[in-house]
C-alpha cells in the first residue's frame, strides 16, 4: 500500500516537472554580514516571495562582499552579475547626487523624520534608478549614527591628526572638514582596522559597534543622532519584469512588508545596541555644547555644499521638509 502510494506521488511530482522548470532563481549580492539586521530581513523577504510564489522565485542571498563589494553592487547589478542587491543609498552618491541626503548632519533627527525624507526622497531615488534599469523594491534605516572614539572627545582639537573611519564618501568629508586622516574601512573590517591600530573613532551606530564588538580599543560612544543612512534593496528591470504580473505584484508586497519590519528592527536595535555597548564597558557620554554647536555649524556647511552641488532636486525635496511639521 506504502508502495502505491508512493509510486502515486512521483507520478503527480512527474506531472509537475514543467512548473518546477519554470522555476526563477534571482542571485541578491550584499556587501553586509550574514547576521546583520538587514540581511536577516533581506532573507525573511526571500522565503516570503518563495512561498507567496510557490517557489517559482527563489531569491539567494550572496551576503559579506562575496558576489560584489558593498560599493559595487549596484553596477553590479546593471552589469547583470546579480539580478538584485543591496548597498548603503549613499554609496551611489557620485552617480545619484540625490542619494546623499540621506547622510547630511543633523537634518534627520528622529525615525519619524527619516521617514519624512524618505517619502520625499523616494519618487526621485525610484526615477534615477529606472534611468539606468534598476527597480527599487524598498530601504531600511541603519540607527542613527553616533560617534565611536577611543579617546575622550572634548572639543574639536581632539579630531584633528586622528585616524577617522570613513564608510562612503559623505563621511570623508566630515573626516576632512574636522582635520582627521579619513580611513576607509568597510564595516565588516572594523573590529579588524581596531585590533590593528589603524582607526582611532569613526561615525557610525552604536549597532554596528555591536556586530564589530568595538569595545576595548573604542571606550566612549556619543549619541549625536548625525544622520540615518539606508540601506536600499532592488532588483534588475529586466528581471523584475521577466516575471508574470502576479510574481512581480507578490515580489512588490513582500518589499512593502519588508520595509515596515525593517524600519522596526532599526528603531528597537536602536535602543539595545547602545545599552550593549554600555554593558561591554563602553562609556555613553554628551559632547560638550560647545563642541556640539561647532559640529552643527560643520553640518550647516555641508548641507549648504551639498545643495549647491545637487540643485533643484535638493530643494525639491529639502523645502517641503522643512516646511511641513
Ligand atoms: N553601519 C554601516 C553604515 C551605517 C551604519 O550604521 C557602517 O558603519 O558601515
Amino acid at each position: 500500500m506504502k508502495h502505491i502510494f508512493s509510486a502515486a506521488f512521483c507520478a503527480v511530482l512527474a506531472s509537475h516537472v514543467p512548473a518546477i522548470q519554470a522555476q526563477t532563481t534571482w542571485k541578491l549580492a550584499t556587501g553586509y554580514r550574514a547576521e546583520s539586521f538587514h540581511t536577516q530581513n533581506i532573507m525573511q523577504f526571500s522565503r516570503d516571495v518563495e512561498q507567496a510564489t510557490a517557489g517559482k522565485l527563489v531569491i539567494q542571498v550572496h551576503p559579506n562582499n562575496t558576489l560584489a563589494k558593498l560599493n559595487e553592487v549596484s553596477q553590479a547589478v546593471q552589469q547583470g552579475k546579480a539580478e538584485a542587491g543591496e548597498t548603503i543609498m549613499t554609496s551611489m552618491v557620485k552617480e545619484i547626487p540625490l542619494a546623499g541626503a540621506d547622510s547630511i548632519p543633523f537634518v534627520v533627527g528622529s525615525y519619524s523624520d527619516a521617514q519624512r525624507l524618505w517619502k520625499l526622497q523616494r519618487p526621485g531615488i525610484e526615477k534615477h534608478f529606472a534611468e539606468r534599469g534598476l527597480k527599487l523594491l524598498y530601504a531600511v534605516p541603519w540607527p542613527p549614527q553616533g560617534l565611536h572614539s577611543s579617546k575622550p572627545i572634548r572639543g574639536l582639537a581632539d579630531f584633528r591628526g586622528t585616524q577617522m573611519r570613513t564608510y562612503n564618501s559623505t563621511t570623508l568629508r566630515i573626516a576632512e572638514m574636522l582635520g582627521a586622516k579619513p580611513v576607509d574601512v568597510a564595516m565588516v573590517d572594523v573590529g579588524k582596522a581596531l585590533s590593528e591600530g589603524r582607526m582611532d573613532n569613526m561615525i557610525t551606530s552604536a549597532l554596528t559597534g555591536v556586530e564589530n564588538k568595538v569595545w576595548g580599543p573604542i571606550k566612549y560612544y556619543y549619541e549625536i543622532n548625525a544622520w540615518f543612512p539606508k540601506n536600499v534593496v532592488f532588483v534588475s528591470n529586466k528581471a523584475f519584469e521577466a516575471l508574470k504580473p502576479d510574481a512581480r505584484s507578490m515580489v512588490l508586497k513582500a518589499a512593502g512588508n519588508a520595509e515596515l519590519r525593517g524600519w522596526e528592527a532599526s528603531q528597537a536595535l536602536a535602543t539595545s545596541a547602545t545599552e550593549e555597548l554600555r554593558a561591554n564597558g563602553v562609556k555613553i557620554e554628551r559632547i560638550p555644547q560647545d563642541l556640539d554647536l561647532e559640529i552643527k555649524r560643520m553640518g550647516e556647511k555641508f548641507s549648504r555644499e551639498w545643495v549647491r552641488s545637487v540643485g533643484n532636486e535638493a530643494n525639491d525635496i529639502f523645502v517641503p521638509y522643512y516646511l511641513r511639521p
